[in-house]
């Protein structure tokens, strides 16, 4: 063990160990949480990362299963920059596979750390919670690295020693790792054996800052041309829209030179539809999230009509069903013939970061974008719901925007996978403390997430408001849009809620079934019972709850939600039917059905998108 041997007494009596280590890199990356299970094979680590009387160690946040964990790890990694969830061998960590395919999908860098066996117990004997039914003559240690592996993950089991006086570079490998799950904004999965985590380990040097961590600066050449070929572009432009993508999820510097660019030439900005809740939808200049027939704003009647150059920034490589119109041949800037792209190719978009940087140096016209959408906005003035109106999906983005449009503190909308999701695009949202004010996974499209992601909103705006100078009268809040079958997925995660002495807003949408997708009258689509009282179960939790069943009765119960704490449970009764579905539910609906060859869809569809 001596490391003595080789480099001397004073090297080996700074040596930290494995977990001192780890601690150390996961608050480098700006980790002050983790969201995990415990275990056997998890205890040492739990032991060695968990704050300690200093308060200088990391928060371990228990979720109510692994899966959670891993969802809550994911909204770490939206709203904090970067993720971490902690479990236990194979049966803790094979459950976060769905989560960490979530991260792949909407490029998220989590970091997935799971405990293992000791080295020193491997190959002795086969281990509990591995895969092992008892015919297997053999043992097999690496299951879960292998099925992380195939999520296309970067997966490693960080070792020891293997010869005394060597160097044991494991603190240095966990550092590596963590390192290009930042870079390259994508998960990773690491084993730490449990008699590591205090084995000694050689001391690292971090890197000064996070900005100082990797890639020099852009390698791409012809910066220069592509900023004169743009501002050419601008020249002969009248009426120029900048069309962002998601790839400007973590990167702020890039988001915030847009913005100044934005400013300085005054071109207005819109969004993918992933791409939504990155901007303030109150700015003049933002038009909101675009895709072609679902968005019903000015906003996609400039694009329309007045655009005429468009640049398009951070977007996807390959098309994406969802993204372009569900290939409704509506989406216009999918096809824009007069339009430069500019999808980022380098490491943490350092050529975008150039190029930005490069347009804001120049000096050129200022657009007259405001006399143009003022006319526009004169003609089409949303239509306000009457407040006896029934509330349901078709009027609930109406309600919720009217009730926002009052109130200057921002709601960060969590909506689930389910019809919410769809009615959430007509949202119109706030710039919230977090940077963020619509989240959910729109790409991967998973079920399963809102409250494990909500926990985490919640616990972040908590801690913010408690930091802020000025007490205000009431907070920013956490708001759930949820379906029956939704919440039921995930209800167990309420726990947290009051447990963590947090608040939230959850708007149950309820028709007892699995609406959004359903074909047919199958058991299978049955989620819920009319005879569950979603109210005793919200008390259980000492929340509060209503039914509410006009728009007027919804938006006051809502107000006193914001000025409630801990959980407030809104029960919308929900009709299935086609009249009460979002704008963007019915259009979907209608133009499946008009290539199914419904003539009445055909026609209707013809008329929509002439
Ligand atoms: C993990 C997962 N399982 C299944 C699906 C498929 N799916 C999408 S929406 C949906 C039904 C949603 O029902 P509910 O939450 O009740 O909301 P509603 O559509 O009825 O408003 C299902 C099963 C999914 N997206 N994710």
């Amino acid at each position: 063990m001596s490391y003595e041997m080789n480099f001397g007494q004073s090297y080996n009596e700074q040596l930290p160990s494995l977990g001192e280590t780890m601690s150390e890199v996961i608050r480098f990356f700006g980790g002050q949480h983790i969201y995990g299970v415990g275990g056997d094979f998890a205890a040492n680590l739990i032991a060695a990362l968990s704050s300690n009387e200093q308060g200088d160690g990391i928060q371990i946040n228990p979720s109510s299963n692994e899966m959670h964990a891993g969802f809550s790890a994911c909204a770490q990694a939206e709203i904090d920059g970067m993720g971490f969830c902690l479990t236990t061998y194979m049966v803790g960590s094979l459950p976060c596979t769905s989560a960490a395919a979530l991260a792949v999908t909407e490029s998220l860098p989590v970091v997935f750390i799971s405990g293992a066996p000791a080295e020193s117990e491997v190959n002795q004997v086969a281990i509990h919670h591995t895969i092992h039914p008892n015919a297997s003559w053999k043992a097999e240690y690496d299951n879960a690295l292998e099925a992380f592996s195939a999520l296309g993950m970067r997966v490693e089991r960080l070792q020891g020693q293997r010869v005394e006086g060597h160097p044991n570079i494991a603190g240095q490998r966990f550092y590596q790792i963590v390192a290009e799950a930042y870079k390259n904004k994508q998960p990773v999965f690491i084993e730490v054996p449990r008699d590591q985590v205090f084995a000694k380990t050689q001391p690292i040097k971090l890197p000064s800052s996070l900005a100082n961590i990797c890639c020099g600066s852009n390698i791409l050449a012809g910066t220069e041309l592509i900023v004169e070929n743009i501002l050419s572009k601008l020249e002969q432009a009248k009426s120029p829209v900048l069309y962002l993508g998601d790839r400007l999820k973590h990167n702020e510097k890039l988001k915030l030179l847009i913005l100044a660019f934005a400013e300085k030439f005054n071109i207005p900005y819109a969004t993918t539809w992933f791409a939504k809740g990155l901007f303030d939808e109150y700015v003049p200049l933002c038009l909101g999230a675009y895709n072609g027939v679902f968005t019903q704003t000015v906003g996609r009647e400039y694009i329309e009509k007045s655009a005429d150059y468009v640049i398009d920034v951070a977007t996807s490589i390959i098309p994406q069903d969802c993204n372009i119109a569900f290939a409704t041949g509506t989406h216009k800037i999918e096809t824009f013939e007069n339009k430069t792209l500019l999808k980022g190719g380098s490491l943490l978009e350092k050529d975008l970061v150039a190029i930005f940087e490069g347009l804001l140096e120049k000096n050129n016209k200022s657009f007259d974008f405001d006399t143009q959408f003022q006319k526009l906005k004169s003609k089409g003035n949303a239509k306000l719901s009457a407040g006896d109106d029934d509330i349901d999906f078709n009027n609930l983005a109406q309600t919720l925007n009217d009730l926002q449009a009052q109130d200057e503190h921002a709601y960060v909308y969590l909506p689930e996978v389910g019809n919410s999701y769809f009615a959430s695009y007509s949202l119109k949202i706030r710039q919230s403390m977090l940077g963020r004010s619509w989240l959910t996974n729109p790409w991967y499209g998973a079920m399963g997430t809102a409250l494990p992601y909500a926990r985490v909103v919640a616990q972040r705006l908590k801690e913010l408001s408690e930091k802020a100078v000025q007490a205000t009268s009431h907070k920013e809040r956490a708001v759930v849009i949820i379906g029956d079958g939704g919440f039921h997925f995930q209800l167990n995660e309420l726990i947290h809620f009051l447990k963590d002495q947090t608040d939230v807003t959850i708007i149950y949408m309820r028709n007892n079934i699995f609406h959004l997708g359903k074909s047919g009258e199958g058991a299978i689509y049955h989620c819920n019972d009319k005879e569950f009282d979603v109210h005793s179960l919200v008390s259980a939790y000492q929340g509060n709850s209503k039914t509410c069943t006009s728009v007027g009765e919804f938006k006051d119960y809502f107000k006193l939600c914001n000025q409630q704490s801990g959980i407030s449970l809104i029960e919308v009764l929900a009709k299935p039917v086609e009249d009460r579905q979002s704008n963007e539910l019915k259009l979907l609906n209608l133009y499946i059905k008009s290539q199914n060859g419904q003539p009445d869809a055909v026609k209707a569809w013809q008329a929509l998108t002439q």
